[in-house]
């Protein structure tokens, strides 16, 4: 589904696991910070509406989102928090940069969880303008940090 037809921000609170007494982790970057720092923002919030103690929400920055997996391998070594959400921003540009970032960033990520000691989820956005951006921080789609936490809530509880 096209984010367009779904806003970022809705959940059905009464679906969603507790986060009491489960620890995470939110690894942003600096990048285009006026929208991975609403993400961050986002997400701390909807931690905290379910559940999750301030104490146990630990926040990692990093220059920019190529630099994501570092951090995110690293938090996962560490071995103290049961999901991490990995945040940045890339804007189009006038080089293929933005696709490079994207695609490395996005591999990077995916084969963390293919050998994942908790889950990491994907807060990586792709706009190609500064207003898709907008629209996914806050503005007229919600917040992809708060459906970032959902995912977390749901990833952390998830068992077999
Ligand atoms: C260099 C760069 C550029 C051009 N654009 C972005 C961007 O839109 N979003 C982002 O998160 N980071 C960008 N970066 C920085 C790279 O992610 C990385 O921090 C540097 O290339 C240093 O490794």
């Amino acid at each position: 589904m096209a984010t367009s037809l779904h806003n970022l921000s809705l959940y059905d609170p009464t679906t969603i696991p507790s986060g009491k007494g489960r620890r995470f982790g939110i690894v942003v970057a600096d990048w285009n910070d006026r929208y991975t720092y609403a993400m961050r923002d986002g997400a701390i919030r909807t931690f905290l509406a379910n559940g999750v103690s301030a104490d146990d929400i630990v926040v990692r920055h990093v220059p920019g989102s190529f630099e994501l997996v570092y951090a995110t391998a690293l938090m996962m070594q560490a071995g103290n928090v049961d999901a991490i959400i990995s945040i940045g921003c890339v804007i189009r540009g006038d080089t293929p940069h933005f696709d490079y970032i994207c695609q490395g960033t996005t591999q990077g990520l995916a084969e963390l969880n293919t050998r994942a000691t908790v889950p990491v989820i994907y807060g990586l956005l792709t706009c190609n303008t500064e207003a898709q951006a907008a629209d996914r921080t806050g503005g007229a789609l919600g917040n992809k940090g708060d459906e970032c936490a959902v995912a977390a809530l749901r990833m952390a509880a998830i068992s077999f």
